[in-house]
């Protein structure tokens, strides 16, 4: 049988081998999901919030090839920088092994190598879910059937509403997957606290959220947890404004048939573009509350043991 070949970084190495608290970051977010040369900064801003609240980070993609789970400062870099970089989603990576390619993963490759490594909890920014539309485009992201059946907690904002938020919650519930909203009832919509949908369930504390993903685990149901933490108030932005310029976007992706893996790189680029830097600021400003909760998790996990 042919061994699953990726390489974990030694500093992530050593601190699964002692059993201590590792975040698992994606990087599709850096290649497709936000410009140079922010997309370098938020990857290490990230990794410096991880590591100040006790855990290691380990921002994990595809380099020529190489599965590669915890990048070097060298190779973060040149990621960041490679705009002819790929986007792999789960079906992705034993292609673009083949092809030796580079490539930022999505949430569902990160999952999946997160997993393989041995890390139980992954930051994002906002996952990928139901599009609007989707009963005639049928585009539901592979990120939602890799929560149903890989046991990765992912902490995110919730999702963008450039997808259709009532379904991608119905899905999760399909799916089998918790949605645990964090010090809040309502599921969160990235840019904004409330998406005037319920969250599944709420817990008020990281050391609770920790005993949950334990339980869960535990439980042998083999599903995702998604954790929905609502972006910090004074980071919000207004609601009206950005869905206004969220439908402009997905009108155009329309207009110009965008679909399939470009069209969420197509639309987050529309809207960074869009609203001048303003998105951007909140994009950066959520994935540093995301990593600040997750580290928090997999600190209060490492002490259960
Ligand atoms: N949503 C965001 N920012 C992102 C993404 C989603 O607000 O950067 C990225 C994530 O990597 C996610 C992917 O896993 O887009 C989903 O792509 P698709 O919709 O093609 O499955
Ligand atoms: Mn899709």
């Amino acid at each position: 049988m042919t061994a699953f070949p990726f390489t974990v970084g030694h500093e992530v190495a050593s601190a699964l081998a002692d059993g201590r608290p590792v975040v698992a970051l994606e990087s599709t977010i850096i290649t497709h999901g936000l410009p140079a040369p922010q997309n370098l900064e938020m990857a290490r801003a990230v990794e410096a919030v991880v590591r100040a609240r006790g855990a290691t980070p380990a921002t994990i993609a595809l380099i020529h090839g190489v599965p590669t789970v915890g990048l070097g400062e060298w190779e973060l870099e040149a990621l960041a920088a490679d705009r002819s970089a790929g986007k792999a989603s789960s079906r992705d990576i034993a292609t673009m092994i083949v092809r030796g390619e580079s490539a930022g993963t999505t949430v569902s490759a990160t999952m999946l190598l997160a997993e393989r490594a041995g890390i139980k909890v992954f930051a994002t920014g906002g996952v990928g879910g139901v599009h609007r539309g989707a009963e005639q485009t049928f585009d539901v992201s592979a990120d939602l059937t890799e929560l149903g059946r890989t046991p990765t907690a992912v902490v995110c904002a919730g999702v963008k509403a450039i997808l259709d938020i009532p379904k991608t919650l119905e899905v999760l519930e399909t799916q089998r997957v918790p949605v645990i909203a964090f010090g809040v009832d309502e599921f969160p919509a990235f840019y904004t606290r409330g998406s005037g949908q319920k969250a599944g369930q709420r817990l008020d504390t990281p050391e609770q959220i920790a005993r949950a993903v334990a339980l869960h685990r535990a439980t042998g149901a083999g599903t995702g947890l998604l954790i929905a933490n609502p972006i910090p108030a004074e980071d919000a932005l207004d609601a009206a404004a950005i869905e206004a310029t969220i439908a402009s976007a997905v009108r155009e992706a329309e207009r110009l048939g965008v679909a399939g893996k470009a069209l969420t790189p197509f639309l987050l680029q529309r809207i960074n573009e869009l609203t001048a830097g303003e998105s951007l600021k909140a994009n950066i400003a959520l994935v540093k509350n995301n990593a600040n909760l997750a580290a928090r998790i997999a600190v209060a996990l490492a002490a259960l043991g």
